[in-house]
C-alpha cells in the first residue's frame, strides 16, 4: 500500500510537469531538433576555440610575468603556458586583437540562436531524475553562465562600459575563460558523437533548398529538442540560419573595420575608437586624451627631462637633447586590446636599444617604462629584452612627419611592434632599466 502510493507519488512527478514551459507541448518551433543545434554547435566549436587560442596569446602579450605589468596577481598555474610575445611580425598584436574582438562580436548571433535551439532542455522534467544527469545540467550551468560572462565582460570592455565590472576586466575574463573552457571541453567531449550523427542526418546543401511551406519538423528524438506537437512553419530552417548569419554580417561590417582600415574603417559604427579623427599627421586615433589622462600642466612643458636608470647614476636629458641623437624611423600601427588599431603610421626617435646602452645596461633583460602620468594603471610597462633589442622599438618624438602632439604622448613615447597599444606608454618621463 504504502510502496504504491510511492511509486503513483514518483510518477505524479514524471508525468505531470507543472504547466507552461515544463510541459514539451509548450516548445512548438517545427525547426528546432538536434541537426540546427548541431549546425549552431558546430560554428560554435570552431569559434571559441579560436576565440581562447586568441585569448591566451593576448594576455601573453601583456608580459604579465614582468615587473609591475601582473594583470592577475594569483593566477598560478593558469599562467603555465606564458611565453615571451614576439615582435615580429610587426602585425601580431594587431591581427591577433582584431580577430579575437571581430570573432567575438560576430559570433553573438551564433551563440543566441545555439541557447534558443536548446532552451527546452533548460525546463527539462523532472529537474533532477539521476545524480549524473544532476551533475550534468549544472555542467551546463557553468557552461551557459561561463559564454554569457565571457560574451558580457568583453563587450562591456570594448565599449568602454567599465561600470557595470565588480573588478579588473583582466582578471574577470581570464578566470572566467578557463572556467568557461573547462565546461566547454566537457560539455564537446560528452556531445561530439551527437553532433556528427545530427550533422550526418541532413545536408546542409538540401536543406538550403527547402522553403517555410516544405518544412517538416525532424523526426522525434530521444534528448527533447523536438517538438511533441509542432506548429505550423513559420521559417524554414534556411530562414533561420540566413536570420543568423545576416545579424553576424551585419555585425561584422559594422566592427571589422576597426580592425582592418581601408574603406571598411567608414562603415565600422559600433566601434567606439574605429574613426579617424582628421586626415593630418596627428589626426589617428586617441584613446585617452592628455585632457582625460589629467597631463595639462607644466610635466610635459620645457622643463620636461627623461631620466634613464641603470646600474649606475640616473642621467637625464631634455628633449633637444634627445632630438640630437641618432634618429631612426619605424611604420608601426598602434593595436589596441579592445580591437581597434590603426593603420600603420610612422614614427621617428631613438631606439630603446641605445637607451639601455645610455643607462649602461646594454644587455638589459627588461625596462620599466614609467609615465609623467599619475594615478592611472596604463601609466606604467615593462617590456621585455626582445622588445628593447628590436631595432624598430622606439621612444617616438616624432610621427608622419612632425612632433608627437600633445594626445598621443609628446614629449616622448613608447612604440614597439606587436606590442599591445596600452604598453605604447605615452608622456614619458623615467626609463628603468634592469639586468
Ligand atoms: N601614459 C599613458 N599611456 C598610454 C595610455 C594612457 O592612458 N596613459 N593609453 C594606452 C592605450 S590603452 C593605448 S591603446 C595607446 C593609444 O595610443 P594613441 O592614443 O596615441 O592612439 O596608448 C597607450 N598609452
Ligand atoms: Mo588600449
Amino acid at each position: 500500500m504504502v510502496r504504491e502510493t510511492l511509486v503513483r507519488g514518483g510518477r505524479a512527478i514524471t508525468d505531470n510537469p507543472p504547466p507552461g514551459p515544463f510541459r514539451r507541448s509548450f516548445w512548438r518551433s517545427p525547426i528546432r531538433g538536434p541537426w540546427l543545434t548541431a549546425v549552431l554547435g558546430s560554428v560554435l566549436l570552431v569559434g571559441i576555440t579560436i576565440l581562447f587560442v586568441t585569448g591566451l596569446a593576448s594576455y601573453a602579450a601583456y608580459n604579465p610575468d614582468l615587473g609591475g605589468n601582473d594583470l592577475t596577481p594569483a593566477k598560478g598555474l593558469l599562467g603555465f603556458y606564458l611565453f615571451d610575445w614576439p615582435t615580429e611580425p610587426y602585425w601580431l598584436y594587431r591581427l591577433n586583437q582584431g580577430v579575437h574582438v571581430t570573432l567575438g562580436i560576430v559570433l553573438v548571433p551564433v551563440l543566441l540562436a545555439k541557447l534558443w535551439s536548446v532552451v527546452p532542455k533548460l525546463f527539462a522534467w523532472p529537474p533532477a531524475r539521476s545524480p549524473a544527469q544532476l551533475l550534468e545540467r549544472l555542467s551546463l550551468l557553468l557552461l551557459v553562465g561561463g559564454a554569457i560572462f565571457e560574451f558580457a565582460t568583453g563587450i562591456v570592455n570594448i565599449q568602454y562600459w567599465y561600470e557595470p565590472l565588480p573588478g579588473s576586466f583582466y582578471g574577470l575574463h581570464f578566470y572566467g575563460a578557463w572556467v568557461f573552457i573547462g565546461a566547454f571541453v566537457v560539455h564537446v567531449g560528452i556531445r561530439f558523437p551527437r553532433m556528427v550523427a545530427a550533422l550526418r542526418s541532413r545536408s546542409l546543401r538540401a536543406e538550403l533548398r527547402v522553403d517555410t511551406a516544405a518544412t517538416r519538423p525532424e523526426p522525434p528524438d530521444s534528448h527533447g529538442l523536438v517538438a511533441s506537437d509542432p506548429a505550423q512553419p513559420t521559417m524554414s530552417r534556411r530562414g533561420a540560419l540566413a536570420l543568423v548569419g545576416g545579424g553576424s554580417l551585419t555585425l561584422f561590417v559594422m566592427t571589422a573595420g576597426q580592425s582592418i582600415g581601408g574603406p571598411l574603417r567608414s562603415t565600422a559604427l559600433l566601434a567606439p575608437r574605429g574613426q579617424v579623427l582628421s586626415e593630418g599627421p596627428n589626426g589617428f586615433q586617441v584613446n585617452k586624451t592628455a585632457f582625460a589622462a589629467g597631463v595639462i600642466g607644466p610635466q610635459t612643458g620645457p622643463s620636461w627631462q627623461l631620466e634613464l636608470n641603470g646600474p649606475g647614476e640616473p642621467v637625464q636629458f631634455g628633449r633637444d637633447e634627445l632630438l640630437a641623437m641618432p634618429q631612426h624611423a619605424a611604420r608601426l600601427p598602434i593595436a589596441c586590446v579592445e580591437g581597434w588599431s590603426t593603420g600603420n603610421q610612422s614614427w621617428s626617435g631613438i631606439r630603446l636599444a641605445d637607451l639601455a646602452r645610455l643607462a649602461g645596461l646594454p644587455g638589459a633583460s627588461s625596462v620599466l617604462v614609467e609615465s609623467v602620468q599619475v594615478g592611472s594603471a596604463f601609466a606604467s610597462t615593462s617590456l621585455r629584452r626582445n622588445q628593447i633589442l628590436d631595432p624598430q622599438s622606439l621612444l617616438a618624438l616624432r610621427v608622419n612627419g612632425v612632433d608627437l602632439s600633445l594626445d598621443h604622448g609628446f614629449p616622448v613615447r613608447v612604440i614597439v611592434p606587436a606590442n599591445p597599444g596600452v604598453h605604447n606608454t605615452k608622456w614619458v618621463g623615467r626609463m628603468s632599466f634592469e639586468a
